[in-house]
């Protein structure tokens, strides 16, 4: 069994993010070495598809900031507790919430995330969707709703590892998938986020590069792109974003 910590994948200690900069101060380009984190299926272009529609930032944040916002996080629950399955089973022992107004110092971080994540074309979504799946909590395969969400999908995951598999909508041959440590964030966008059904494989079938990841308790928070097209998307509707799957 594997518990994901550095010295077992030695790489992912060793992995920085660099930061260049274009000339256009507006868009950063963030590039990264995190390919010992990809797995991918035999066939050819996944490889070049992934490069270009998905990213993974390891060490995006530091423990610090990871840690100041779980502790907001944390103080929003209140009584909430992890649910046994969304209506139609796409999530199982999780519980979420929508955040518009993060203190000063999260706020910040959500920031970063997003001029790293979106283009000037995006319209950024400022309600964060922070998702918590429990121990045993995993993700079924599916399709954000194009109603809610634009095309681009930003995740920082927090406290634990856990493997995200994407599937191609078409051909159940052709994935690949990422091993996303904690304070990492991914980036998924146009031909992954609509081509591909994404999920958090649960603890059972967790298998990366052949060896078990284990999933503790993982917080994601999610920043989306908005829809080209408007939807009203007032608080306490939020949750329907949430049910941000597609009924494929
Ligand atoms: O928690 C994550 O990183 C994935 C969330 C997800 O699948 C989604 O919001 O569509």
């Amino acid at each position: 069994m594997l518990t994901v910590k550095c010295f077992r994948f030695p790489c992912v200690k060793h992995l920085t993010t660099t930061i260049f900069r274009t000339s256009n101060s507006k868009s950063k380009n963030l590039k990264k070495q995190a390919s010992e984190l990809l797995e991918y299926s035999q066939e050819e272009n996944v490889k070049s598809i992934a490069a270009e529609h998905f990213s993974l930032f390891t060490n995006f944040i530091t423990s610090e900031e990871e840690t100041s916002l779980i502790t907001e996080i944390d103080t929003k629950w209140r009584r909430l507790k992890y649910q046994k399955g969304h209506w139609d089973n796409a999530i199982q022992d999780y519980r979420e919430l929508e955040i518009r107004d993060w203190r000063t110092h999260n706020a910040s971080i959500i920031q970063r995330i997003q001029e790293v994540a979106f283009d000037d074309g995006d319209v950024k979504n400022n309600l964060i969707h922070v998702l918590d799946l429990s121990p045993i909590g995993f993700i079924n395969p599916h399709v954000d709703s194009t109603r809610f969400c634009g095309r681009v999908i930003a995740g920082l995951s927090l406290l634990s590892s856990c493997v995200m598999k994407y599937t191609h909508k078409g051909d159940a041959s052709i994935w690949f998938q990422a091993l996303l440590p904690p304070k990492s964030l991914y980036i998924m966008k146009d031909r992954v986020r609509y081509e591909f059904e994404h999920e958090i494989l649960k603890n059972e079938d967790s298998m990366f590069k052949g060896e078990k990841v284990t999933k503790s308790r993982r917080v994601s928070l999610l920043c989306r792109s908005k829809p080209h097209i408007e939807h009203d998307d007032k608080p306490g509707q939020l949750f329907k974003p949430i049910t941000l799957f597609e009924n494929t």
